[in-house]
């Protein structure tokens, strides 16, 4: 595992703090809600059955495990199975058996920005799949781009899993799909997952539950802030709130303040001022139609080979290929 980028990521995580809160309107990075707290709530979010993404992934990959697995499969070198984003693994874990219990010849490339879910995923898989050779990192998404153009002396599978697509805007999404398209070759597949435009409520009770847990995933970024870079963020002094824009597909995560208040944050040198009702703006959560998918694509210079999806055509998961 890769620890030495720890301080260069710091520093990112400091400069970033700095923009969003002194821009107007302010903003965070919603990648930065990921440490340990972060990873903890996130697995709770994942269970709560108003995040319908998890299940409705779940089921996708496993009621079409023999036809993924054997798109995936090369009979003669292998291959290597690159998961961006790979947190628990819990969906992947499906697929990772499959290929296990079939012979097939594969390494198992997790990579994540959490340190904390790539050592918890590495030391769940030694002991549940111990067999299974696995080659983990900690990284960003950009960042480890480059290094995968490394991987090219056999088939490369990326897969992008939990529609973690759609926390960047479109520009940023055709940017990634065409630095991933980049560093594929012509036999490499591409396995993403696309949360769909379904109904605006629905939407919205995912990303509003009563039992406040997206809630406190959502402040967790200024407690973070406070623990990292000395912050004073009186977190319970800012309220969770969600929109969702049926017509974009866009739903937009905010940090509002319930008063007007200054806060410090030592290691930026930084004293802000938050006028009542400000907000902070810390993740967009994009639903998608195959319309818009078909263009991310498009303008990527990617194929949609083929695509999974569940019963109520909530989710869906698109194989491209360059
Ligand atoms: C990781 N990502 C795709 C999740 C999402 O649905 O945007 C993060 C999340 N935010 C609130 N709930 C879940």
């Amino acid at each position: 595992m890769d620890t030495k980028t720890q301080p260069q990521r710091n520093t990112a995580f400091k400069k970033e703090v700095f923009e969003g809160l002194t821009a107007s309107p302010k903003y965070l990075s919603s990648k930065y809600f990921y440490d340990k707290t972060g990873d903890k709530l996130f697995q709770d979010i994942m269970a709560m059955p108003s995040y319908y993404l998890t299940g409705c992934e779940l089921d996708i990959i496993s009621n079409n495990t023999f036809t993924i697995g054997e798109l995936f499969r090369d009979r003669e070198n292998g291959l290597d199975l690159i998961e961006l984003g790979a947190g628990d693994g819990k969906k992947t874990k499906v697929l990772l058996k499959y290929m296990a219990e079939n012979n097939f010849n594969f390494v198992y490339k997790p990579i994540d920005i959490s340190e904390n879910a790539v050592e918890l995923l590495s030391n769940n898989l030694a002991l549940e799949m111990p067999l299974l050779k696995v080659d983990a990192e900690v990284g960003e998404y950009f960042e480890v781009l480059e290094r995968l153009k490394g991987y090219n002396k056999r088939k490369k599978v990326i897969m992008v899993l939990g529609s973690n697509i759609g926390n960047l805007p479109h520009t940023k999404a055709i940017d990634f799909l065409s630095q991933l398209k980049d560093t594929m070759l012509s036999e490499d597949l591409l396995f993403m997952g696309f949360d769909q435009k379904k109904n605006p409520q629905t939407v919205l009770d995912a990303y509003n539950d009563e039992t406040g847990i997206t809630a406190a995933f959502n402040k967790n970024i200024l407690t973070r802030i406070n623990r990292e870079l000395g912050g004073n963020f009186e977190v319970e002094k800012f309220n969770h709130w969600e929109t969702y824009n049926p017509e974009t597909g866009t739903a937009k995560s905010f940090l509002v303040a319930s008063e007007a208040m200054e806060v410090t944050i030592e290691q930026l040198q930084l004293q802000i001022n938050f006028e009542q009702w400000e907000t902070i703006h810390t993740e967009i959560s994009q639903k998608y139609d195959d319309k818009t998918v078909s263009w991310l694509a498009e303008k990527a210079g990617l194929k949609i080979e083929t695509s999974f999806t569940d019963a109520n055509e909530y989710y869906k998961n698109y194989v491209f290929r360059k």
